[in-house]
């Protein structure tokens, strides 16, 4: 396993134009594993006393994890302005206000595990700016649909810290080594199982799903011969998903009648993902890479997996 983040540079025509914001994640990554790990003795855990603009109480991890993503997206260079979920406006980056690239990140995804040492992770997608370099970049530049992406990936923070992620050639996995200090390639050329594994969802919702999702999914999960995972954080969750195959959804319900998840910060690098994995990303209306955003915190539902158990379950 001696092949490391470097073989990026290597990949297809995004290659080596993403190498250095690649590396800026993987910076971000090995200083988040550090904070997550050491939390607990700093006093860490626990609410940051804010809330964000989804109106979601925010831990101390997420604050912090956000400004260790920002500090290293600045420090590559490459990037102009970064659109978290932890903040309510685009972030641009003064100092390289002339940068070729945005950035678009879920910087701590499923803090609900933090207290009970749960796994999880880190999602980022990459893409460039509409707007002329000598302007100032603003949010439209963010508001690009998910055929546009030119790389997008995730960090897991489990066992071991993964670094996922795909530069439009592929899906390639990489597992930080203690030993050396660096992501070397563990998973090469992912691709989705097309039968058999897991639905994922949180199944607690089902009588307030709309369109006869909890009927459709009985059906699906029988047909496709699907066991039952659901860890409650979607890094985690998709992670197994595309190494075991299955689906992973969350439908609009009652409640949030256009989902829950965000369509910028998780929706798209995960269906990206999918899709370069050669599984299917699907909102129930269109495939998730479709989607125009309108809005930088956006929601839709999703249905991200194997190729028949999306089908089955959006057809
Ligand atoms: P977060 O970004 O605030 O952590 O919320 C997103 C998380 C996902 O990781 C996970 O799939 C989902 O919310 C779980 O939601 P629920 O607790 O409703 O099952
Ligand atoms: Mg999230």
């Amino acid at each position: 396993m001696s092949d490391t983040l470097n073989r990026i540079s290597e990949e297809g025509a995004n290659g080596s134009s993403m190498m250095p914001v690649i590396q800026g994640v993987g910076r971000a990554a090995i200083e988040i594993a550090a904070l997550l790990r050491g939390a607990v003795f700093r006093g860490a855990l626990g609410l940051a006393g804010g809330e964000n603009v989804q109106g979601e109480q925010q831990q101390k991890l997420d604050v912090l994890s956000d400004e260790i993503f920002l500090d290293q997206m600045r420090s590559t260079g490459h990037v102009c302005a970064v659109g978290s979920e932890e903040q309510e406006e685009l972030l641009v980056i003064d100092e390289y206000a002339s940068a070729p690239y945005l950035v678009l990140v879920d910087p701590l995804d499923g803090s609900s595990n933090l207290d009970v040492d749960g796994p999880v992770g880190t999602i980022f997608s990459v893409v460039k700016r509409k707007s002329a370099s000598d302007q100032r970049p603003d949010v439209n530049d963010t508001l690009q649909a998910g055929r546009d992406v030119i790389a997008a990936g995730y960090v897991l923070y489990g066992p071991a810290t993964m670094l996922v992620c795909s530069v439009g050639s592929g899906v390639n996995g990489y597992t930080y080594n203690t030993n050396n200090a660096r992501f070397e390639i563990s998973h090469p050329d992912i691709k989705i199982p097309q039968s058999g594994g897991y639905y994922s969802v949180n199944e607690a919702n089902s009588a307030q799903w709309l369109h006869g999702m909890a009927d459709t999914l009985i059906s699906v999960r029988h047909t496709e011969k699907l066991g039952m995972r659901y860890v409650g954080a979607m890094v985690a969750d998709i992670h197994r998903t595309l190494l075991k195959g299955g689906v992973f959804l969350y439908p609009a319900d009652a409640k949030n009648t256009t989902g829950k998840l965000r369509l910028l910060y998780e929706a798209i690098p995960m269906g990206f993902l999918m899709e370069q994995a050669g599984g299917k990303a699907h909102t129930g209306e269109q495939p998730v890479l479709d989607v125009q955003p309108e809005a930088l915190h956006q929601r839709v539902p999703v249905y991200l997996g194997s190729c028949a158990a999306v089908d089955g379950l959006t057809a």
